[in-house]
Formats: structure tokens, sequence, C-alpha cells
């Protein structure tokens, strides 16, 4: 699905590694019989190697397609770093479910100044790790794994209206500046208007909000 934050991981790391692929985009307001052969759980991403082989679930096709095939490798060879990187990911998970608490009041009118405050303090603790690290990266001097795992909920921030907070983090600015640049972050970006609008569309439940922009 052309919008989905998850999906993004997998096309993120597919452009960084240079794997060649096709994306096949599923409406999920109108999911085909036949998706749920190729992801059981009925949600996007999966992929389908050429063989055959199906996986699913961001994180694990992520790391699968790091493993699986030849080019940059994202992850950290060392155990103690790429444990680090898995837990950086555990505390971005709460930042994500803050962030869709903050989208559903919107969605019901509700006041959000409380929720942002949660999203705020979840926030808080990924600049605090990135401060420590005092690296450019969240996984040091050059971007791995985590950037692009997180990465494409900061694309869609004005879905969430936090982006003032981003002022608050001075090195998570940085890397979000830093990120802005990266060829496969580039090649994969999609404009806050259209994310807005795709949103907008989605909360209505209508059936076209998966195609917003298209001819
Ligand atoms: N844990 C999954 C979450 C993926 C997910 O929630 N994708 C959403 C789209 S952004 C989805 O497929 N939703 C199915 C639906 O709306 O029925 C992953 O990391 O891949």
């Amino acid at each position: 699905m052309r919008f989905c934050p998850y999906v993004q991981r997998a096309i993120l790391v597919l452009v960084a590694k240079g794997i060649k692929h096709e994306v096949i985009n599923i409406n999920l307001k109108n999911k085909p019989d036949w998706f749920f052969e190729k992801s059981p759980l009925g949600l996007v991403p999966s992929i389908e190697t050429s063989d055959g082989k199906i996986v699913y679930e961001s994180p694990i096709v992520c790391d699968y397609l790091d493993e699986a095939f030849p080019g940059v490798k994202l992850t950290p060879a060392d155990p103690y770093e790429k444990a680090q990187q898995k837990i950086l990911l555990e505390h971005f998970n709460a930042v994500t479910s803050a962030l869709y608490k903050i989208w559903f009041a919107t969605k019901d009118n509700k006041d959000t100044t409380e929720l942002k405050a949660q999203f705020f303090e979840k926030f808080k603790k990924l600049e605090e790790a990135l401060a420590k690290r005092k690296s450019p990266y969240f996984g040091g001097e050059s971007v791995s794994m985590i950037d692009y795992m997180i990465w494409p909920w900061f694309e869609r921030f004005g879905v969430f209206d936090v982006q003032e907070f981003l002022e608050k983090t001075p090195n998570i600015n940085a890397w979000y500046k830093l990120m802005l640049q990266d060829p496969a972050v580039k090649k994969t970006f999609t404009e806050p208007d259209a994310h807005l609008n795709f949103f907008k569309l989605y909360s209505k439940d209508s059936l076209d909000a998966a195609d917003y922009g298209l001819d």
C-alpha cells in the first residue's frame, strides 16, 4: 500500500541494498482473496522471492532482506550493537503507538494536548539515546537498519501534527536533515501533503484512499 510506513521500511531496505524488485500495491480497504495466501495476517508488507519464499512482518522482512541478499550490510555484525538497535526499535514502537493515539483523537475531534505530551515523553528517550551515542545516526557514523526502521514516521509527522517537537530535539533534528539526503530516503519519499491527503481519505474509509495522487 503506497502510504504504509511499514511497507516503506521494506522498500528502503530493498533500495539501499540495490535488490531488484517489483511492488504490487494492495488496496487494504478491498483486499483481493489471493492476498491472504501471500500474507496470512492480511497485513502489508509481505515479500515473495523469485523462488516462491514468502516473508512478512516488516522487521522480519527487513532482517531477511539484509541477511539473504548481497549489497551493503545494514545490520551491525557485533551482537551487542545489534541488540542496541533492537532495543531502540522497542522504544520507537512506543513512539508510534503514541502517534496513532493522537491521530485517532484528532479524527474524533478530541483534544490532543495530553496525548502530545505523552508522545513527547517517549520521543525524548530517543533524543537521549542519540545524544548519548554522540554519532550522527542511531547506529553510528553511517546509516543503518535502525534509521530505516524508524524513518517512515518522520516523513509523516505532519499527519500527526507533531513537527514542532523536532525543534525541541536537536540531535534528532540534525539526524532528520541528514536522512533527507539519504539516497534510499530520497527515492521512497512522499510529500507531506500527499500523506495528509491520503490520511484524510483513509479516515473517511474512502475506497480510493490508497490511490490518492494517481491519475
Ligand atoms: N506489524 C506489521 C504491521 C503492518 C501494518 O499494520 N500494515 C497496515 C498498513 S500501514 C496493514 O496492512 N493494515 C491492514 C488493514 O488495514 O487491514 C509490520 O510491521 O509489518
